[in-house]
């Protein structure tokens, strides 16, 4: 019998691989070690108090991975108080922390002779400090954690079996403040190996949830809860802002919110992918990504849609989802009317067509004639009238719609046959008559057409032209070429409602949310709104109405600011969405524009934009403005305010009209001769004899420049129309605006040409812009700080540079100007003096507004310098 109590301590190393479990050992991811006994395979060097007390130990587990054990049997002796003192343990940012000890403790009962003194537990203790506190150890310092006691203890017969009792015990300590702590295990007689010791804290660890992600969090002691936002993981987006609950065990509790993977994304575990290639996601939201639609692809991965196949189409306003069909061709055709030499059809519109239906092509020709020679006319609504037509003639005819896409596919043929001709069934007495009354009318008609021939032979040569060029009729009787189309005036219908269904749609007030007023028009007010037609998107209108009692012609008017909008079709033009005329309120519905009237945008954003941004405004208003001159509509009122802009910063030609623009624009002033106009905006020859042209429009455009690039300011400020017709007439023109580029100032004063067809076209003009936007360093140099001459209004009568010699002559030039009367009340002898002149000497004066305030006194600094310099050529 081994009486040794000693001996197990010999003996517990070689035993130790059965009770450890194997390296490498997995701790749950809620734990964070800050200290792990097994983990050191040196010694680990803590304190023993007194030397005889603890003992470190080494051994090995099966792996032979070495291991530190401490272990005390000194229970033959009395009044044992042996201590065993950690490592400094450095808190990090826990406040609780867990001590997780495995001990084997030997049954007192199975050692002889040792009762009495022999104990079966012992002290858990801690310290808080600071700072470490190296061999410095004080017995009082610690307090007491806990009394370990095993929960099963071994005898011999336990180790001649080979059998190990492992304990593991776990006590929490805290909270702690201080910046790290000592534990210490306090042995009063007892036999015990200390296996393994592990400290560690708990935290919620990184995790995803819901699409978010939510980082390490460690538990506060002092709430149960700590609350976390999560952020979305790449291409999502919040849906609501997630969030979750950390729990002082190291737990994710109670997720809220959510995000969503943007369109083109799809939630693949926990993370947002591209859809594949051959898949798409049109939308924001958790939903798979599909499979292409039939007749479609998709060869990159991220897809928002799939394209179609070549000759397969998606009509507008089709949801991704819808798969691609070839265009579907008019079907139903309908004959109204037949006479003598004209037939009357209407037909469906397609089903299906491959964007907005611009217009049909209606191609016919006499049936014996087998297609060769035909005749094409276009109509932008569902009927048509042909005349002309032979009497008693079978005749076939094909339809085909034209979207921006092209041309739809034709009909089938449709056959019809005009009247027989009743002329023939006269009786024979007056058959002599008869026969002269036609000889002489074929005659007629024989030089009718001969004199035709010569003139469409003769008009031919006088123009390009085209490959294809046939014959083409427009409903009202305009002849055009192909591809050119011409701007109808309302006013030559002679029922103006006609004009108005021709060109605009009719809409079913059910269709039309109106949310809000945003303005006032002269007819109504004006409102912003939602438009929902059945089968496509709802989209953000903008709604004139016409208020209640109006006359007829009020209504008319009203009505053909539509007729006018609804045959534009151009990016920079304001979109026609229809028109409600057959309840009340009447309406006249277009896109909606975000940022409204351009002149107010500006002066929100007074030297907010980028010289290549206002430069893109305006190529954007020149655009559309060409597009208007080539349809042939002079619009008469082209300033900042008849502007729109939307959120992409698109400027658009809004406030179409006939004579009522004129009316209904607040800048409009009567002229001598009874018209109303705007005046500052409008060019000479517009003023004096109304000549409004594509060319007035240019000047126009010159005042919209000067408008933008001086942020909103009101063009010649406060002059009255009066002086500025004057000024003008004389041949002055506006300054540059503040750091206005060069190259747009010289833009400005080409508008501005007394002599109209010297004024740059529109065309013209976009491609200057565009010039600009390619070499965008050329804005860097700018009108003030060239050698320009800089009064007030410059002059550009004459080609010569305007005499600057003088400064008599200059304020000759002053002399048109409102501040003429002020500047006999500024007292000055030379340049010198003038160009001291303060903005307050001109408050003084009566020059009250900023703007011309800022223009005089930079003028006279400019001449003063030039008087210095003398005269430079412009
Ligand atoms: O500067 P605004 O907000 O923009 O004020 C005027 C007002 O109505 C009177 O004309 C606004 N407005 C006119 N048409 C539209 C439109 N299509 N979209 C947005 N606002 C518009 C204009």
């Amino acid at each position: 019998m081994d009486c040794n109590p000693r001996s197990h301590l010999y003996i517990l190393p070689l035993l130790l691989s059965f009770v450890i479990p194997a390296f490498p050992i997995i701790y749950p991811p809620n734990e964070v070690n800050l200290l792990d006994s097994k983990a050191s395979q040196g010694e680990l060097g803590w304190i023993s108090y007194p030397s005889h007390g603890w003992e470190e130990i080494s051994g090995v587990d099966e792996h032979y991975t070495p291991i530190r054990t401490f272990q005390v049997c000194n229970v033959m002796e009395y009044s044992q108080n042996n201590w065993l003192r950690t490592n400094w343990i450095p808190r990090q940012s826990a406040q609780k922390f867990y001590v997780e000890l495995k001990f084997t403790l030997r049954d007192c009962n199975s050692i002889p002779l040792v009762l009495g003194t022999c104990k079966e537990t012992f002290n858990l203790l801690y310290l808080e400090t600071d700072d470490d506190q190296g061999s410095h150890f004080r017995e009082h310092q610690f307090s007491k954690i806990d009394t370990i006691a095993a929960d099963e203890s071994f005898t011999q017969m336990d180790l001649g079996d080979r059998i190990l009792k492992l304990n593991t015990e776990v006590r929490e300590v805290g909270p702690l403040s201080k910046k790290g702590f000592y534990l210490a295990f306090q042995d009063v007689g007892a036999c015990v190996a200390l296996v393994s010791v592990r400290v560690y804290f708990k935290k919620c660890p990184y995790t995803l949830r819901n699409l978010a992600s939510f980082p390490d969090t460690v538990p506060m002691d002092s709430q149960s809860l700590v609350e976390v936002k999560g952020s979305c993981v790449n291409h999502s987006k919040e849906e609501e802002p997630p969030r979750m609950y950390c729990s002082t065990e190291g737990e994710w509790l109670v997720p809220i919110g959510k995000c969503l993977c943007n369109a083109g994304y799809e939630e693949r575990s926990n993370t947002c992918q591209m859809c594949r290639a051959g898949f798409y996601k049109s939308t924001l939201g958790n939903m798979e990504c599909s499979k292409c639609p039939p007749h479609s692809f998709s060869y990159h991965e991220g897809s928002l849609h799939c394209g179609c196949e070549k000759n397969y189409f998606r009509a507008e306003g089709d949801p991704a989802s819808m798969a691609c069909t070839p265009p579907s061709p008019v079907t139903v055709i309908k004959k109204e009317k037949t006479s003598r030499n004209s037939v009357s059809l209407s037909w469906q519109q397609p089903e299906r067509p491959n964007g907005i239906i611009l217009d049909y092509e209606i191609k016919y020709y006499e049936k014996e004639e087998q297609e060769t020679s035909y005749t094409i006319l276009r109509a932008r609504g569902c009927n048509v009238t042909l005349n002309g037509l032979k009497p008693n003639t079978a005749y076939l005819l094909q339809i085909r719609a034209r979207t921006a896409a092209g041309y739809g596919a034709s009909s089938p043929s449709f056959q019809f046959e005009t009247s027989p001709d009743s002329a023939f069934s006269i009786s024979s007495e007056s058959s002599q008559v008869v026969l002269i009354a036609i000889s002489s009318a074929v005659a007629i008609i024989l030089l009718t057409v001969l004199l035709y021939i010569l003139i469409g032979r003769f008009c031919c040569h006088s123009k390009t032209k085209h490959p294809d060029e046939k014959r083409l009729h427009f409903g009202n009787g305009h002849l055009r070429l192909p591809g050119i189309r011409t701007y109808v005036d309302p006013h030559t219908y002679e029922d103006p409602s006609q004009a108005v269904h021709e060109f605009a749609k009719e809409l079913d007030a059910s269709c039309i949310a109106i949310d809000k007023v945003v303005g006032a028009g002269e007819f109504g007010e004006v409102c912003s709104g939602r438009l929902k037609l059945p089968s496509k998107k709802e989209i953000c209108v903008a709604i004139k109405t016409l208020k209640g009692g109006y006359t007829d012609k009020q209504r008319r008017d009203f009505l053909a600011e539509a007729s006018i909008m609804g045959q534009f079709d151009h990016p920079n033009i304001i979109r026609l969405e229809g028109v409600v005329t057959r309840s009340k309120p009447v309406m006249i519905v277009t896109e909606y524009m975000e940022n409204g009237s351009l002149d107010s945008f500006l002066r929100k954003h007074d030297a907010q934009f980028t010289g290549i941004q206002l430069v893109g405004m305006l190529r954007g208003i020149a655009s559309g403005m060409k597009y208007l001159s080539d349809m042939g509509y002079v619009h008469r009122d082209l300033a900042a305010r008849n502007i729109l802009v939307n959120s992409n910063l698109v400027c658009k030609v809004s406030d179409f009209g006939l004579s009522r623009v004129l009316e209904d624009d607040p800048e409009a002033a009567y002229t001598t001769r009874g018209g109303k106009i705007p005046i500052r905006w409008t060019a000479p020859e517009a003023i004096a004899y109304r000549k409004f042209t594509s060319a007035s429009d240019a000047w126009s455009y010159g005042i919209v420049l000067w408008e933008v690039m001086s942020y909103g300011e009101r063009p010649y400020w406060e002059m009255s129309n009066q002086d500025v017709i004057k000024a003008v007439d004389e041949g002055y023109r506006l300054p540059p605006p503040m750091d206005c580029p060069a190259t747009l100032y010289q833009l400005m004063l080409d508008c501005w040409q007394k002599e109209r067809n010297n004024r740059p076209k529109f065309e013209q003009i976009v491609s200057i812009l565009d010039k600009l936007i390619r070499n965008p360093g050329s804005l860097k140099i700018t009108a003030n700080t060239t050698s320009r001459p800089a009064n007030l209004l410059l002059d550009r009568s004459s080609s010569e540079v305007p005499s600057m010699g003088t400064m008599d002559d200059w304020m000759d030039g002053m002399r048109t100007l409102p501040c003429k009367e002020a500047f006999s009340g500024v007292s000055y002898s030379s340049c010198d003096t003038l160009a001291k002149t303060s903005t307050e000497d001109l408050k003084k004066v009566g020059v009250t507004n900023v703007g011309p305030q800022k223009k005089i006194v930079s003028s006279l600094k400019a001449l003063d310098s030039h008087t210095k310099n003398g005269p430079v050529p412009v």
